[in-house]
């Protein structure tokens, strides 16, 4: 059966009712997601595995996505979107399929297939929605969980470094990955733009509060992303061919204490702030190098 395509505006592609919690930073970014694709006389399709993202979309037959959307299993996340892709180049279709996975599917349950789909190249745009945790479950830890946060599986505190996701995805030489941050929306919405305009596999990694599993306040969500874009804890850049680096905001090293300290998943003496400032440093000292000796 040939789905058709439904017209994607500001206001529909996450409709107004869903079960999403307040300030609850995939809320905000499907929103930056359905503004870029109405900027750019886009349509899509979605692929979602079993995250925050589907339950969003409610009891079957209604739905809050106003775009088919197909429901996967986590490890089919990248494999589904795939094969929606082909379906839609034998039927000469143009719409941007697109996978809205979270941490948990992306980082550790479905990586097999995305890390598949992107040394095929397939021609999706992949976004993690990024909460450092497996939010729908009761907030277990993922590989995306920061040093110090404390999850139902963590109770003292996390002790290990979080997975460079981006610097996996430029390995497999795709030809467009990048960091996107809600409280920089036009470097969010230039960034789903190229992903749009990129033949090949684009992944994009959203950095993405939740207030539920982080254990802040609902209006204080983008203040934390900025704050942790200005502190060097979430820097934005984007990673051409696995190869040519591009940074698109120097942090201007705002102290992280206020990030952690707004955030009661942190215990108060778990986070090593100086040693946290030094790898921020350092992890921007190497982009810095890359994006110097292989520009953009
Ligand atoms: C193969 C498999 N393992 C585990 C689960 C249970 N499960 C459902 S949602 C979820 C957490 C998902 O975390 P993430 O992808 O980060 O999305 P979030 O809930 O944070 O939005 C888990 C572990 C599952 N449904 N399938
Ligand atoms: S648990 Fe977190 S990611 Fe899930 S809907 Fe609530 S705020 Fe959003
Ligand atoms: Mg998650």
């Amino acid at each position: 059966m040939k789905i058709p395509d439904i017209a994607c505006s500001e206001e529909c592609l996450l409709r107004a009712g869903n079960t999403n919690c307040g300030g609850c930073g995939m809320s905000l970014g499907l929103n930056f997601l359905a503004r870029a694709l109405a900027e750019a006389d886009e349509t899509c399709q979605l692929a979602i595995p079993a995250c925050c993202g589907i339950v969003a979309a409610g009891a079957f037959p209604t739905t809050a996505y106003s775009v088919p959307t197909v429901a996967t299993t986590f490890a089919a996340a990248a494999a589904v979107a795939s094969g929606m892709a082909a379906i839609r180049d034998l039927n000469g279709e143009t719409h941007q399929v697109i996978c809205w996975a979270g941490d948990g599917g992306t980082y550790d349950i479905g990586l097999a297939t995305l890390s598949a789909a992107a040394e095929r190249n397939e021609d999706i745009v992949y976004v993690c929605y990024d909460n450092e945790i497996y939010g729908n479950t009761g907030g277990q830890r993922s590989s995306a969980t920061p040093p110090g946060a404390r999850t139902t599986t963590t109770p003292a505190g996390k002790r290990e470094a979080k997975k460079d996701i981006v610097g996996i995805l430029a390995a497999h030489g795709v030809p467009y990955a990048a960091t996107v941050s809600i409280a920089h929306p036009d470097d969010a919405a230039r960034k789903f733009r190229t992903a749009f305009e990129t033949t090949g596999t684009s992944f994009l990694l959203l950095h993405s509060p939740c207030p539920t599993g982080w254990k802040s306040e609902p209006g204080d969500s983008v203040h934390l992303v900025r704050l942790a874009v200005r502190s060097g804890l979430f820097p934005l850049y984007e990673v051409f061919d696995g190869v040519r680096y591009r940074i698109n905001d120097a942090p201007d090293w705002t102290d992280p204490g206020e990030y952690f300290a707004r955030q009661r998943r942190f215990a108060t003496d778990a986070v090593d702030l100086d040693a946290t400032r030094a790898s921020c440093r350092r992890r921007f000292a190497r982009l810095e190098t890359l994006a110097e000796a292989f520009p953009a």
